[in-house]
């Protein structure tokens, strides 16, 4: 492993996290800028694994193309870096042909919500046991700062510098509209939480789709910044009640950016299990 990479870990982590981090990354340092959210979420993905004593090689990735989709790289788990928008069939082929792995969708939102955006109500409704990661920084970043589908009304990127004409999508409402059975949110800067969600969503037997809201602290300057996302997050309240779904699309549709589980449904068997029943 090289100088630089040991560096930045141990910049990052304390001993005992170390040890546990590096067990699931490969030498190759991120090529994401500094101070970007999808360190974090790395991190929470990381420790779900650990905590649920997942092995390496038990794992398994698809990513699209994008910032997101440089994820398999990093990880010392069996990856498949598809094409643009193709995380979620790759992953439901994998889990097909292999039911025994663990399979994580890790998607973009240009990726899964834009031209990728056809899969998602079919994964959903198929209920296929995988765990869908989006990680929505609301702008295309590896091609440098266009609006896509989550970019808000009339916001300026490098694509529409007089404003976005276009209404954005509400992932979270989408998947419960689409009959996902484990619908969360997440933020980047709340690793014990998303850790918690993430490791609910992948012990799910059934289709998980996990909203992470995420910067992009190099085209993003106005919208999804640390800053707008810390003072519009809100950790759903504890009482809640997240079988009921139309309290789930309710919360859902709020301005205010919930974070936590909005809909665990427990009693729709997934697709696999399903098929074995009859
Ligand atoms: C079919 C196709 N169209 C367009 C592209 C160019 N492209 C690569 S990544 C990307 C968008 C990335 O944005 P997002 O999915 O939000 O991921 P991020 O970089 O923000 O993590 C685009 C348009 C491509 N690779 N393939
Ligand atoms: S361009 Fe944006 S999303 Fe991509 S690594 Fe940099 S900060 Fe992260
Ligand atoms: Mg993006």
């Amino acid at each position: 492993m090289d100088n630089f990479k040991i560096n930045y870990i141990d910049e990052m982590l304390d001993d005992v996290e170390k040890k546990d981090f590096l067990k699931y990354r490969t030498g190759e340092l991120p090529t994401w800028c500094p101070g970007c959210g999808y360190f974090g979420i790395t991190q929470s993905i990381v420790q779900s694994c650990n905590e649920l004593n997942l092995k390496n090689e038990d794992i398994c990735v698809a990513s699209g193309i994008g910032c997101a989709g440089r994820f398999p790289v990093f990880m010392d788990v069996y990856g498949f870096h598809t094409l643009h928008g193709r995380s979620v069939p790759v992953a439901s082929g994998m889990k097909l042909a292999r039911e025994e792995l663990t399979v994580f969708a890790i998607a973009g939102d240009g990726d899964i919500m834009g031209i990728g955006g056809g899969h998602l109500p079919h994964i959903a409704r198929k209920n296929i046991d995988i765990t869908l990661f989006l990680f929505d920084n609301s702008i295309y970043g590896l091609t440098k700062g266009q609006s896509s589908s989550t970019t808000p009304f009339e916001q300026t990127t490098n694509s529409h510098p007089f404003g976005n004409p276009d209404q954005p999508l509400k992932p979270v409402s989408l998947a419960l509209s689409y009959g996902a059975t484990f619908v969360a949110r997440a933020f980047a800067g709340n690793v014990d939480q998303m850790t918690a969600i993430f490791k609910k969503g992948i012990t799910h037997k059934g289709f998980s789709f996990i909203h992470i809201l995420t910067p992009c602290v190099t085209f993003d300057k106005v919208n999804y910044t640390w800053k707008n996302l810390k003072a519009n997050v809100e950790e759903i309240y504890d009482e809640f009640d997240h079988t009921n779904h139309t309290e789930a699309m309710r919360i859902a549709e709020k301005s205010r950016l919930y974070t936590g589980i909005f809909y665990h449904r427990y009693d729709v068997p997934s697709y696999q299990d399903y098929l074995k029943q009859k």
